[in-house]
């Protein structure tokens, strides 16, 4: 990427690639100030530029970029920059467009379906915009994630730095329902496919051997970006890698308007179980999660009510026109099948809760408490514990008793063996289909 003299750094920072993720976004350490960072200014410019003419306009720059004290226009490593000084039009990248095809065909040119799409509506920017923190934060976790982490740390970092990016700490009553953290950030080892964040004093350490599965959101007024993506330190494991990569792209492609849920299932698991691992000389085929389901998403609810499973169904139920869908795919070297176990992290108020009056004084304090900062928006322990909750845990558990709080326990295949999961968030448009939480990465 050889920029011109006159783009200057800035410029470098938010470029773009043709499907709108951004990528060479310069990093610059957290901690430094961006505006008398020689050394750092020295860095870029050899980098940059690496020409005689670029020595003696670099001075001229320098004198004035010294001058205004300019919003910072880089990401941070942590990432700490808010997302809107970063695009100062407000106006974020579109994610991955993809033609509808087949009979749907005919939307891609539609001068209707193209009326209604150019309606352009804040909910899509602000997708893109819950999309792009998704982006940075994943490309951060991923460089500096290392084995001898905890699991908090990691949960936290990444936490933090969607706070950050948001501009939404989430400490003032309703901040965290305009936006920021869409849901726990599940960190799921192993033989545990989905929903395991760590709890207060959880001491679990990050291993070389470890198959780490990645699940985090984000979002703006309740438009909630769900994608996850899975890490490992160790080669082996890549053709299961593979077949989750495989099995999502398989099943983001056939996805679309008028399409049943069952025969995505059917291209899910075909692509999925074309797959092996071979671990320790014991071959072990790849098979589909049956039990695990992507879904749809609507405003403020992680799950609107249709799931889009990940094996061969009967389930015609179709897709349709505005939808948002998270497409995620299980792979497992293990049963296929995944049961609750393990100690509950993630919790959310339900939609179609019952009024009732409560006996347990402390449910209804917390009752309260989760209303006025999540509404139905998921949420984990820790969230409770960092507002200065305490005590709270026979309140809770009589909460989901009683049927208004959903609890989300950890699901796990077998012990020994390995699960993967890969997944994206996708927008129905009315006239193309977005993978608005495409990267470069996945
Ligand atoms: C529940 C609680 C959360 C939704 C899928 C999922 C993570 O398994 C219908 C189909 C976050 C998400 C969810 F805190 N679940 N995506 N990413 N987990 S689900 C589900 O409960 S409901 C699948
Ligand atoms: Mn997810
Ligand atoms: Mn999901």
């Amino acid at each position: 990427m050889a920029a011109k003299l006159s783009d200057g750094v800035e410029k470098l920072s938010v470029e773009k690639t043709p499907n709108g993720t951004t990528n060479g976004v310069h990093k610059v350490d957290a901690e430094d100030d961006h505006e008398d960072s020689d050394e750092d200014e020295e860095d870029e410019d050899a980098t940059v530029k690496p020409d005689g003419e670029a020595a003696k306009k670099k001075k001229k720059n320098k004198k004035k970029k010294k001058k205004k004290k300019s919003t910072p226009k880089a990401q941070t490593s942590p990432p700490r920059v808010l997302i809107s000084n970063l695009f100062p039009n407000g106006e974020y990248p579109e994610g991955e467009i993809n033609e509808y095809k087949n009979e749907n065909n005919f939307r891609t040119t539609s001068e209707e379906k193209r009326h209604l799409d150019r309606a352009k509506s804040d909910w899509l920017n602000d997708y893109r915009k819950a999309a792009e923190i998704h982006r940075q934060v994943r490309g951060w976790a991923r460089q500096n994630m290392k084995p001898g982490q905890t699991l908090t740390e990691i949960a936290e970092g990444i936490e933090d730095s969607v706070r950050a990016l948001s501009g939404h700490n989430g400490l003032e009553e309703g901040d965290n329902i305009k936006g920021g953290v869409g849901f726990p950030t599940g960190l799921n080892i192993n033989h545990i496919a989905a929903h395991y964040s760590p709890n207060a004093g959880n001491k679990t350490v990050l291993q070389q051997e470890d198959v780490l599965k990645v699940d985090f959101g984000v979002h703006f007024n309740g438009w909630i970006v769900d994608s996850a993506f899975t890490h490992t330190f160790d080669p082996i494991y890549d053709p299961l890698l593979h077949a989750v990569r495989d099995a999502t792209n398989a099943g983001v492609r056939e996805a679309g308007i008028d399409v049943r849920v069952g025969d995505l299932g059917a291209v899910i698991q075909e692509a999925m179980e074309s797959y092996e691992l071979e671990i320790g000389g014991k071959t072990h085929p790849i098979k589909s999660i049956r039990n695990l389901t992507g879904h749809d998403i609507v405003q403020h609810s992680i799950h609107g009510g249709k799931s889009v499973p990940i094996v061969k169904s009967n389930d015609n139920t179709k897709m349709e026109e505005g939808e948002v869908f998270a497409i995620e795919t299980f792979g497992s070297s293990g049963k296929g099948q995944v049961y609750d176990d393990l100690e509950c992290s993630h919790y959310a108020l339900r939609s179609d809760a019952p009024h009732k009056s409560l006996r347990v004084s402390s449910a209804n304090t917390l009752l309260g408490v989760i209303k006025r900062n999540w509404g139905t928006l998921p949420w984990c322990r820790r969230y409770l514990d960092r507002l200065g909750q305490d005590k709270y845990l026979l309140g809770l558990n009589s909460l989901v008793r009683e049927g208004i709080v959903e609890a989300y326990p950890p699901l796990v295949d077998q012990k020994g063996s390995y699960t993967a999961q890969l997944e994206h968030t996708i927008i129905l448009r009315p006239n193309c289909k977005e993978v608005v939480s495409r990267g470069d990465d996945y």
